[in-house]
């Protein structure tokens, strides 16, 4: 891997009609994990992230939380989605705000390349239209009348709209789904997709009339119409990278790498927004990848069920990384889950208090007393090149975003050890044949090392504390990722510096 190599990363714009929830907050760790991973391997990331403003249902929450002035109400909200993103350490490059000038810019440039290829006509629209999806409905969309999301029915519509000749991408769309595999993960949301394009997909409206909606961008040339939402928002993916702004970073990272999204939105983006770019003939993102949702203790999560998770109120009680590795562990990456905090107590408990932070402890307790915290190689310290396996299959599981499958790898490391040390019993050991003791502390301690490397995408602090108490962060420091492999490569001599356990007992 090198400078040279790029990898583009994006998470969906998010909705400022509120604070960002646990929701939000998993598809942006997984992005933090992926865009950590690459720059692990010196790949050039850029993530990104940000707030999708000109949307129908923030003029809505202004209104509510009486605000006159909608941009006011905007300013603050994105302002607490950024900080909130920052306080939890998200490591993206840029923050996207689809109010921004530069955005407007890019949105202008890319209608008019629509416009000019044919696509764009005028036509008249009467439907229905969600304002909880920011969508146009079908009969067949709705369950008694009602919007199946948001149990609303939606607004009838009559207007004349721009539309978007998103038919006639029909056959293009599934010709590149078919000859590209990897195009939509997982599987299922591709055969869901696929199907869509094929049975369902029409032409679709891309403006509003500006006496029906107060935000947005205007039509290019027309200002009795603004442009609809979903057109504007996905271009934010563009104008993230400098699309119309700043030509050399555009070309550096378009297209990207991986649109991580969760299943809700998939339509927008594996079939209007490639169908977009198609027309405005620019490439099209190697990869989206739509997760699953999550429920609460098996309820959805809403207001008026009270159920909402704040992500800032599980930090201040576990800390960030505990919280990255219950949504990563738990939920497999791709499916449908649970969140209960019951559950992320038992497993702060076990897989974090018992299965690693006990291990740690135990380790450099050992190496304080039977070799006054020095590390000593012994004499049959094994010098094969252990943990290949190990880490080759981690990364096929990184790169596969099979996050689970990655901490899981770690954790059959942990156990290992754990056994490792019951079975050896080194407190036998350093009274009948002392001279063993350096080597058995060393293959726990050197895998403690490896550990410490292959957590840092995922638990970054607990990672950082690891190398502190094990003695060799600034000499880690130095290393590639792939020297990291090396097995053998904690240095002799590091003394261990023990500290606070990395996982203390909480009340329940
Ligand atoms: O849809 N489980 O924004 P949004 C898992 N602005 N993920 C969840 C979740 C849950 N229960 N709830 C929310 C929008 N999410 C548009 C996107 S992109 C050009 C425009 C996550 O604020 C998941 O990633 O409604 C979902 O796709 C996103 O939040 C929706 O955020």
């Amino acid at each position: 891997m090198s400078q040279s190599e790029k990898f583009y990363i994006t998470t969906p714009i998010y909705y400022v009609n509120d604070r960002p929830h646990i929701g939000h907050l998993y598809t942006t760790i997984a992005a933090d994990v992926l865009a950590r991973f690459q720059r692990l391997r010196r790949v050039d990331v850029f993530f990104l992230t940000g707030t999708d403003e000109n949307s129908q249902k923030n003029v809505e929450a202004a209104a509510k939380h009486g605000y006159k002035n909608i941009q006011e109400y905007l300013d603050v909200m994105a302002a607490t989605w950024q900080s909130t993103f920052s306080d939890l350490q998200m490591s993206n490059n840029a923050f996207i705000r689809t109010t921004e000038k530069r955005h407007r810019v890019a949105v202008e440039k890319f209608w008019a390349l629509v416009k000019d290829r044919g696509d764009i006509y005028l036509g008249e629209y009467e439907g229905m239209y969600c304002t909880g999806c920011e969508g146009f409905k079908l009969e067949g969309d709705l369950v008694d009348g009602l919007c199946p999301l948001h149990k609303k029915a939606p607004d009838k519509i009559k207007e004349k709209n721009y539309f978007f000749r998103l038919s006639a991408y029909r056959d293009r769309l599934l010709e590149h789904i078919d000859n590209h595999p990897e195009f939509i993960q997982p599987i299922t949301r591709r055969n869901e997709v696929r199907s869509y394009i094929e049975k369902f997909m029409e032409d679709v409206s891309i403006s509003r009339d500006v006496s029906s909606l107060r935000c947005g961008i205007p039509v290019p040339g027309d200002d009795s119409q603004v442009i609809y939402v979903w057109f504007d928002a996905l271009i934010n993916y563009l104008t993230g990278v400098g699309f119309g702004s700043d030509e050399a970073t555009f070309v550096r990272y378009w297209p990207a790498d991986v649109h991580l999204v969760g299943k809700d939105i998939i339509k927008f983006h594996c079939a209007l927004w490639p169908a977009m770019l198609m027309s405005a003939g620019l490439s099209l993102p190697k990869q989206i990848f739509a997760h699953g949702f999550f429920t609460i203790d098996g309820e959805k999560m809403s207001k008026s069920l009270g159920n909402v998770i704040d992500p800032l109120e599980v930090v201040k009680k576990y800390g960030q990384d505990p919280l990255r590795f219950f949504l990563l562990k738990e939920i497999t990456f791709g499916e449908d889950g649970d969140f209960s905090l019951k559950r992320l107590q038992d497993r702060y408990q076990g897989d974090l208090g018992n299965e690693l932070g006990n291990l740690v402890h135990r380790t450099l307790s050992m190496t304080e007393k039977y070799q006054a915290g020095q590390v000593l190689k012994g004499k049959n310290t094994n010098e094969q090149n252990l943990l290949k396996d190990e880490w080759s299959r981690y990364e096929q599981a990184v790169l596969k975003l099979d996050f689970g499958g990655a901490l899981e790898i770690i954790w059959e490391m942990l156990r290992w050890s754990n056994k490792y040390i019951d079975e050896k019993k080194p407190w036998v050991i350093a009274k009948e044949q002392p001279d063993l003791i350096p080597e058995i502390l060393f293959n726990l301690l050197e895998r403690l090392r490896h550990v410490a490397w292959l957590l840092k995408p995922f638990m970054p602090e607990t990672s950082a504390k690891m190398f502190e108490q094990l003695g060799i962060a600034d000499h880690e420091a130095q290393k590639t990722y792939e020297q990291a492999q090396i097995w053998g490569g904690f240095p002799e001599n590091a003394t261990i510096v023990k500290g606070e356990p990395l996982f203390p007992r909480l009340e329940e």
